[in-house]
């Protein structure tokens, strides 16, 4: 069962959907962003970096995001159990389909690379069919550990079986530094 939450800091409205399991019923229920007209630069330490085919940019034609800036897109949480804990979790971030309409992405591909090097290619469409999230927090707290955050990939692998498959722990990264639409 999945929690849907997301508050929309953009918009300024506030939505919470309770699903029972039926991801894409509550998916159409969450507003759309339009592309970022302006991206203004961010304050805080750069946490990610999105470049490749993108409309709005802050630095040089790549997206630079502090954790304030990903935060004001509007958070969204998933339950679900997955390989790296015991029992459900409950992670905490941005839809990833959100964030790349906001900086006008336009290409179906993303390359999600970690600060360890790790990269792996993830299908755009994942993004809304499965309701992927770039994670800020697990349960209700910042991850710390370098090794695994700030940022990190989650399909919610408790609503469908193909998620719980190597394929998608593989596109799950970890300590997520870049994304490269292409
Ligand atoms: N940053 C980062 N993310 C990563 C990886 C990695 O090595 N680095 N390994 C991937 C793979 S292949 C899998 S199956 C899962 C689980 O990796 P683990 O079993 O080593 O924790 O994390 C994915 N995310
Ligand atoms: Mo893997």
């Amino acid at each position: 069962m999945f929690i849907q939450h997301l508050a929309g800091g953009i918009m300024a409205h506030r939505i919470t959907r309770r699903s029972l399991g039926a991801l894409a019923l509550n998916m159409a229920a969450i507003p759309a962003v339009r592309a970022a007209s302006t991206l203004p630069a961010p304050e805080g330490k750069t946490i990610l970096t999105i470049s490749g085919r993108i409309g709005a940019s802050n630095k040089g034609g790549t997206a630079e995001f502090d954790e304030a800036m990903l935060e004001a897109l509007g958070t969204t949480e998933a339950l679900t159990c997955c390989p790296w804990y015991d029992g459900q979790v409950r992670f905490e971030g941005v839809r990833m389909d959100r964030l790349l309409d906001w900086v006008g992405a336009r290409g179906d591909r993303v390359e999600a690379s970690g600060s360890d090097q790790y990269s792996a290619p993830l299908p755009r469409g994942d993004f809304g069919r499965y309701g992927v999230i770039l994670a800020l927090r697990l349960n209700g707290a910042t991850v710390s550990t370098p090794s695994i955050g700030p940022l990190f990939i989650v399909y919610p692998y408790d609503s469908k079986p193909e998620l719980r498959t190597e394929q998608f722990y593989g596109r799950s990264v970890w300590q997520v530094a870049k994304l490269v639409v292409t």
